[in-house]
């Protein structure tokens, strides 16, 4: 099975992700949109796992979560991988409490090393994917007006064990377990 570790979207979050979707395609942008139900926050890829595994993977996202508080984050701001001037790969980026979101992705990563799963040599930097390009891009252009994008302030409170099938209509994601962030806000 092909995993990885993510944070499901809001509702309204993926609903403020579809307006720019569109201020952008009106504008004449062309890429292969991410479908809005396959949106999320990836903390972690794990790739090609053996089921057996999935039992410790889940004790180990419920180890990651436990006592941590709830993550307050915006959508913010458009960039692209490797760069916008050759994009293959359209985000959207996070403002807010940014850091709290990076140590959980480091606990998480650190709890997945003890299970063989390597750290990545990169280092993590959270984005929502919006679109992938066949083609390296130059999108300046059309992401300038949209430079300072803000959705609606979100809280992510739980991670979650997806599966990925690769059909040739796209990436089809599934949820195996879900773990929430238990730990109480301090004022
Ligand atoms: P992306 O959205 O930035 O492409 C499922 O493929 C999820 O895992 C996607 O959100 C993808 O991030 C993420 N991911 C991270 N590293 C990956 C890799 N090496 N191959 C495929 N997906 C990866």
């Amino acid at each position: 099975m092909r995993l990885f570790v993510a944070a499901p979207l809001p509702g309204f979050l993926i609903e403020d992700l579809q307006v720019l979707r569109r201020s952008l395609q009106s504008a004449g942008l062309k890429a292969r949109w991410v479908p809005p139900g396959n949106m999320h926050l990836t903390l972690k890829f794990l790739g090609e796992v053996g089921s057996q595994q999935l039992p410790s993977l889940g004790d180990t996202i419920r180890a990651a979560v436990t006592s941590i508080p709830p993550i307050t984050l915006v959508a913010k701001g458009i960039g692209g991988f490797p760069s916008l001037r050759h994009c293959r790969v359209l985000w959207v980026g996070l403002d807010g409490e940014t850091q709290r979101l990076i140590a959980l992705q480091q606990r998480l990563s650190g709890k997945l090393q003890s299970l063989g799963f390597p750290r990545e040599r990169r280092a993590y930097h959270p984005h929502l994917t919006l679109a992938r390009t066949r083609l390296p891009l130059d999108a300046r252009h059309w992401t300038a007006p949209f430079a300072d994008w803000t959705s609606q302030t979100m809280t992510i409170d739980q991670l979650a064990l997806f599966a990925s099938t690769l059909k040739p209509t796209g990436a089809e994601y599934r949820c195996l377990h879900r773990a929430t962030l238990t730990g109480q806000i301090h004022p």
